[in-house]
C-alpha cells in the first residue's frame, strides 16, 4: 500500500491471563478495517521497569494504517479498555498496555501523544522484540536503526517465551 504510514505498536501485559490477552489484542488490530498487520514478534517474559510488580510479556507488532497518530492512538486505548485495564499507578501492573512506538518516520510531540514513545530506546522490552521484526526501521530521533538500538543495551533481562 504505497503511502499509507507504517507504525510499530509495543504490547505488553502483567496481571490476567497476560498470552491470551495478548493474542487477542492482535486480534482486534487485525480485524480492524483501516488497520493492516503487518508482522507480530514472538512473545518475552521481561524483568520489570518501574515499582515491584509481576514480570511482563512483551512484543511488537508492525501494521499499516490509513488512521492518524491520533486517531490509532485512540483505537489503541479502547483494545486496551475492552481487555480490562484499569488506569492506576503510572508505570504500575496492567492487563494490558498498548504504546504507539514509531508513527513512520514522524516525530510528533502534543500533550496526549509523543512518537516515537519517549523511553523506547532504552528499553530491552521494546527493543529486542522490534528488532526481531524491524531491524531496519531509523528511529527518528537518534537516526539509528532498532538493532543498532538493540545491540547498544546493556545486558537486559529479557527471554524468548519458548
Ligand atoms: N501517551 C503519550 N505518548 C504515547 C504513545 N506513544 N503511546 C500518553 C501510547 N500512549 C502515549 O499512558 C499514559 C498516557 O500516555 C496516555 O493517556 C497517552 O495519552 P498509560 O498507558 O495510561 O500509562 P502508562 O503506560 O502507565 O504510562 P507510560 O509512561 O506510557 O508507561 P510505559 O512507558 O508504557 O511503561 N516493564 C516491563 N518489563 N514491560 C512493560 O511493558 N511497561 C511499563 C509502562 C512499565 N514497566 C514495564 C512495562
Ligand atoms: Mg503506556
Amino acid at each position: 500500500m504505497a503511502n499509507i504510514p507504517a507504525c510499530a505498536i509495543g504490547l505488553g501485559s502483567n496481571l490476567g491471563e497476560s498470552l491470551v490477552i495478548l493474542t487477542g489484542a492482535i486480534e482486534r488490530l487485525k480485524i480492524h478495517p483501516q488497520i493492516k498487520l503487518l508482522d507480530v514478534s514472538s512473545w518475552y517474559h521481561t524483568a520489570p521497569i518501574g515499582p515491584p510488580q509481576p514480570d511482563y510479556l512483551n512484543g511488537c507488532a508492525t501494521v499499516e494504517t490509513s488512521l492518524s497518530a491520533l486517531e490509532l492512538l485512540s483505537v489503541l486505548q479502547s483494545i486496551e479498555t475492552e481487555f480490562g485495564r484499569v488506569r492506576g499507578e503510572v508505570w504500575g501492573a496492567r492487563t494490558l498496555d498498548l504504546d504507539l512506538l514509531l508513527y513512520s518516520d514522524r516525530v510528533i510531540d502534543l500533550p496526549t501523544l509523543q512518537v516515537p514513545h519517549p523511553h523506547m530506546c532504552d528499553r530491552a522490552f521494546v527493543l529486542v522484540p522490534l528488532a526481531q521484526i524491524a531491524p531496519d526501521w531509523l528511529e527518528p530521533k537518534s537516526g539509528k536503526s532498532i538493532a543498532t538500538l538493540v545491540a547498544k543495551l546493556e545486558d537486559s533481562d529479557v527471554k524468548l517465551v519458548r
